[in-house]
């Protein structure tokens, strides 16, 4: 922290990072960057308050004040470094556009709000045009993260790193080994299109999760007391993750009001933000089967249809009751199930990664986004050590759940798995994701596939042609008349 006064004060730019947008986000980023040594933060708002606030309410910051973007330019030493945290969309094109007009070649604005990597893309190629670095950057852990220390996944250009790096590896959270989380993931878009990805994939988990206890209390009749205890046995084994332990949290949290577990009268329709739905709409333009993120996002929009679910609900389900016979059994098999789907959810998360990365042309290291992700951010956990280990061996790796350890797990988990389905399905208990996990998994591991079906159909109809398994070239069948085959024109 630096003892220097504002700049309003006497004219020196003092500051050698600031901040914009100082609502919850901004404003804990500003303090964390503030108790870091070294650090001295300048801090606009659009509205005064929000800087008077934050002076009035953390003076051991010593922040740097400004009340235009003029006096914010001012008071930052060059190249000058500003953090946008402001609402991603119109607001963040508005604090760009005031930036660059205040800013110089060389200086550096990043995006650090949850911004949808195209824009990204585009706002870095207009920025660029002016000399001025753009950064977008991919910042996770919500408002504890941003002030303790977040996982964070800057793109822009390599030589914004050199300021920018030391800023925030100072800020970051620290992993176990004692890495910051924080990594160049590649250029323009690359650390928003990772952080969106980060965030499908915590849609994932916590569908997988909430099916995992669905199926315990509606299959044991536990109570959720009960559930939470089992969740915190199994955060001290293979699924140890924030996610998890926050679980156990919920379900053991009773309501002062009435007295019932919480969970129980929590209103149950699933809110979103939609970087799960960008993350299955960018899946879908690259051609990257992400059904566990896809299912976890449908799911919450099904919950969200109270309507259609008050129509629906007279609708026949299985006939007899649910219940297991044997609890601790049936319990184990869930944890064998959940961890399956999870590796499956994962391995299609970075699958996703790696099709952004060849479409986009980054250059990213998987192995370095795994290890970013094991403090600050909400899907933290010792299984992504496992995958930063898949990497490096194997860094070209072509389906992470194929790498030995998962596809130990995933062997020795797999008969587990299939009861689990198996009984959710009879049970009509609904658990998409569990499900569609599994369907994948022995997808992507068949021999031989009905998609040979849908070529044939596709092929009658519209003449799309098809390959053979025999010999090379594209083929046509004359579907009416003699039916023989014929080589397709567009092939040589
Ligand atoms: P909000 O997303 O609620 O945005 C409020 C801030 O945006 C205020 O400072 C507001 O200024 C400013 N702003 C707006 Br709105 N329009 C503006 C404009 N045209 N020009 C200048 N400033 C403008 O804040 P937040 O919840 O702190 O989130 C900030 C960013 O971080 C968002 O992009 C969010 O998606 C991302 N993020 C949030 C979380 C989280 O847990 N909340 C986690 C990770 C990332 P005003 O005070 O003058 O109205």
């Amino acid at each position: 922290m630096s003892d220097t006064s504002a700049p309003s004060d006497n004219g020196v730019a003092v500051a050698n990072i600031g901040v914009v947008g100082l609502a919850v986000m901004g404003s804990n980023l500003a303090r964390n960057l503030a108790s870091r040594e070294g650090n001295t933060v300048a801090i606009y708002n659009r509205s005064r308050e929000k800087t008077d606030q934050l002076l009035a309410d953390h003076p051991e910051a010593q922040f740097v004040p400004a009340y235009s973007y003029e006096e914010f330019a001012a008071s930052l030493a060059k190249p000058r470094t500003a953090i946008i945290m402001v609402k991603a969309g119109a607001g963040t094109d508005a604090v760009i556009q005031a930036l660059t007009e205040v800013f110089e070649p060389g200086d550096i604005i990043v995006d650090g709000g949850n911004a949808l990597f195209t824009d990204t893309i585009r706002r870095e190629k207009a920025v660029r045009e002016t000399g001025i670095n753009f950064v977008g950057a991919g910042i996770s852990g919500g408002e504890e993260g941003a002030l303790t220390g977040p996982s964070i996944m800057p793109g822009g250009p390599e030589e914004s790193w050199v300021t920018l790096g030391p800023i925030l590896r100072s800020i970051a959270a620290v992993a176990p080994d004692g890495e910051p989380c924080v990594t160049h993931v590649g250029t323009d878009g690359a650390g928003h299109f990772v952080k969106m990805v980060h965030n499908g994939i915590e849609y994932a988990d916590m569908q997988l999760i909430a099916e995992a206890y669905d199926l315990i209390r509606r299959g044991t009749g536990k109570t959720p007391a009960e559930i939470a205890d089992i969740f915190a046995e199994w955060n001290t084994g293979e699924l140890e993750s924030y996610l998890i332990e926050i679980t156990a949290e919920v379900l053991r949290q009773v309501d002062a009001a009435t007295g019932r577990p919480l969970v129980d009268v929590i209103l149950d329709q699933a809110g979103a933000k939609g970087t799960g739905a960008w993350t299955v709409q960018t899946a879908l333009s690259l051609g990257v089967p992400v059904s566990g993120i896809a299912e976890a996002t449908f799911a919450r929009s099904l919950s969200s249809h109270p309507e259609q679910r008050e129509a629906a609900a007279s609708l026949p389900g299985p006939d007899e009751d649910f219940r297991v016979a044997d609890a601790d059994a049936f319990i184990e098999d869930v944890r064998q199930a959940l961890f399956a789907s999870k590796i499956v959810a994962y391995s299609q998360g970075f699958d996703e990664i790696r099709a952004g990365a060849a479409e986009y042309g980054w250059n990213i290291d998987l192995g370095a986004i795994s290890k970013i992700w094991r403090a600050g951010c909400i899907i933290r956990a010792q299984f992504l050590n496992r995958i930063a280990d898949a990497y490096a061996e194997t860094p070209d790796l072509p389906v992470l759940m194929t790498a030995p350890y998962f596809a130990e797990a995933l062997t020795s988990g797999q008969a587990a798995w299939r009861r689990v389905v198996v009984a959710a399905t009879q049970a009509g208990i609904p658990s998409p994701a569990f499900s569609s996990s599994l369907a994948y998994y022995d997808g992507i591991r068949a021999d031989r596939l009905p998609a040979a079906l849908v070529q044939g159909q596709r092929d009658f109809f519209g003449a799309h042609t098809y390959k053979r398994i025999d010999k090379p070239g594209t083929f046509h069948t004359l579907w009416s008349g003699d039916r023989t085959e014929i080589e397709a024109e567009d092939t040589h």
